[in-house]
């Protein structure tokens, strides 16, 4: 198997580009799609302060890695969700990875700022673990940002996160959440960070064979809580698709992008987003989410104060 760019050894395949590269060009691949992806769809300048959302694995750390290596100004937030021993050995990945590369890591933890790890706060609240969680590191990630004079929060979501995001949405017909779903998603005058999808281009194996030839080290095991998550019923019946017709994935991702989501445009009038009478963030009724959340663990307020470690 040759490298169609050099003809020298092949290490990687890609069959959706009827592709094979060595690791160098896999690499210049790589580098390429995330370049491609933070351009088309005007992500962030040069001039920007970029948070990246970090969780110790593969994803948010290949992202953390491309954005630097490309030369952005991008520092990373990793907040302590308190489950066990899988929050830390992500956080000690995290650690080391920001360590070995001399950059910014910001550590916020649940079990200092609201007394309590996503297990206890789901049990207080009454919410599954997952739906609290999502919540609370929205908020925070959002408020952080803000707070911490971010202009960007970039997330580590790739193709397949987004295509099997796109099939529930589809399958439960969310005209509201196909309106919004896009790789970006602008900040407003009412304190929501611009957020944005560099690796959207890319699959989730082709962040693991970055990882593994750049050796990044990241958390293999699934967060204990993520049992029966259906976005992995939806991630295994695209990969059967993606076996079978190579390149369905980002048909149906990209292909959603230029042409389908025109066709829900009016499904997004639907919200209109005011203040938080406590905490000012966005929210659509009067006092938001997480503020109610904070009431049911007994807490008025929270402030965010970075435990950075940086190098
Ligand atoms: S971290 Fe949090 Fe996920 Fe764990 S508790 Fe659920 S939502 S599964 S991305
Ligand atoms: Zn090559
Ligand atoms: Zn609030």
């Amino acid at each position: 198997m040759k490298c169609i760019k050099c003809r020298g050894k092949a290490q990687i395949k890609l069959p959706r580009h009827n592709a094979r590269f060595c690791a160098d060009h896999f690499r210049e691949f790589f580098y390429g799609q995330v370049e491609k992806a933070i351009k088309k769809e005007k992500m962030f300048s040069f001039n920007d302060k970029i948070l990246v959302a970090v969780s110790g694995g593969k994803d948010s750390l290949v992202l953390w890695e491309v954005l630097q290596r490309l030369g952005y100004h991008a520092d990373g937030l990793y907040i302590d969700l308190g489950i066990s021993d899988y929050s830390l050995r992500s956080k000690k990945l995290c650690e080391d990875f920001a360590y070995k590369r001399s950059l910014n890591l910001h550590l916020l933890s649940l079990p200092d700022m609201l007394g309590m790890g996503i297990k206890g706060i789901s049990r207080k609240t009454r919410r599954p673990p997952c739906s609290s969680c999502g919540l609370i590191k929205r908020y925070l990630f959002n408020r952080f940002s803000l707070e911490f004079s971010y202009q960007v929060l970039a997330t580590g979501h790739n193709l397949d996160d987004e295509a099997a995001t796109l099939l529930g949405n589809t399958m439960h017909w969310q005209t509201g959440y196909l309106s919004r779903q896009s790789p970006v998603m602008p900040s407003n005058h009412l304190s929501m960070v611009k957020k944005v999808k560099p690796l959207y281009r890319l699959t989730e194996k082709e962040a693991a064979s970055f990882a593994f030839l750049n050796e990044i080290d990241y958390i293999l095991e699934e967060c204990p809580m993520a049992t029966g998550a259906s976005s992995l019923i939806y991630k295994n019946a695209l990969n059967y698709l993606e076996q079978n017709s190579p390149g369905t994935k980002q048909q149906f991702y990209w292909g959603y992008l230029k042409k389908g989501k025109e066709y829900f445009s009016h499904a997004e009038n639907g919200i209109d987003l005011i203040s938080c009478a406590k905490c000012h963030q966005p929210t659509v009724v009067e006092t938001c989410a997480f503020c109610q959340l904070l009431e049911k663990i007994g807490l008025e307020k929270i402030t965010l104060s970075s435990n950075s470690s940086t190098i």
